[in-house]
């Protein structure tokens, strides 16, 4: 059973609820509005607490990823780069690229889909996100966290996507390092969001308790879905 059935049927909505990244509410936008808070928070706790299918190594698709990028190709010295992590943490983090390959590493097979009709699965290797947070030490009082990048770019997330398993911050793919197109030295790889909250080129991740609704991300302050589950 698909995680969105089961949810579906658990709630006895005969399908009804609009969950996440699916624009095709039968209800209309008003009610997509009115249930969305709700159903965001149930599906950041569906997806803490259940891991996504992965697909097989010989199943990755390396010419079906295509490059997505508003901003061109930022230069990044990976010698000198650091990740900063900082807000509602307890110890803030300058994390160089060697400090971040002493973390465990993870690899995983998913499906990225960027929301403009084109899907890839791709093979990511790298450190959790959940991790890194954990070396900060996250306040109880967070519930968002921010991503800048070295493009200009910005992104938003809810913490429990965040600190889900299976999101990374990703160093390698298809087994071999992060190509600079892709978002080297370090970009968010996950099964739970769409394409466009995948940040490349991670400078720094904010953890904060509240969203600004001027700034929720690049595509979402022109209209884009906040939440993007997958
Ligand atoms: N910094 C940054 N991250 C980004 C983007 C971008 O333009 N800049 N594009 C997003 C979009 S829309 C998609 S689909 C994926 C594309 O990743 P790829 O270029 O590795 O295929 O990156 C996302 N992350
Ligand atoms: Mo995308």
């Amino acid at each position: 059973m698909k995680r969105r059935n089961l949810l579906q049927s658990a709630l006895g909505t005969g399908g009804l609820l609009s969950l996440g990244g699916c624009a095709l509410n039968p209800l209309g936008p008003e009610v997509a509005q009115l249930t969305r808070p709700l159903n965001e928070r149930i599906e950041a706790w569906m997806q803490t607490n259940v891991a996504v299918p992965e697909f097989a190594q010989n199943q990755v698709e390396p010419a079906a990823l295509l490059v997505n990028s508003f901003n061109g190709v930022p230069e990044i010295n990976p010698a000198s780069f650091s990740l900063t992590v900082d807000g509602l943490v307890q110890q803030p983090q300058q994390l160089s690229l060697g400090a971040l390959g002493q973390l465990p590493q993870q690899e995983m097979v998913i499906r990225h889909v960027c929301v403009e009709g084109w899907a890839a699965i791709v093979a990511w290797g790298g450190v959790r996100l959940g991790d890194v947070l954990r070396l900060a030490g996250v306040s109880p009082l967070a519930g968002y966290v921010a991503f800048e990048s070295a493009d200009g770019y910005f992104e938003t997330w809810d913490l429990r996507t965040a600190l889900h398993p299976q999101t990374l911050l990703a160093t390698q793919m298809n087994g071999a390092p992060l190509p600079a197109a892709n978002g080297a030295p370090l970009r968010l790889a996950s099964p739970l969001k769409l394409g466009y909250k995948l940040s490349k080129w991670i400078t720094a991740i904010h953890v904060l308790s509240a969203l600004n609704p001027q700034r929720l991300g690049t595509w979402e302050d022109q209209g884009y879905e906040w939440f993007a589950g997958l």
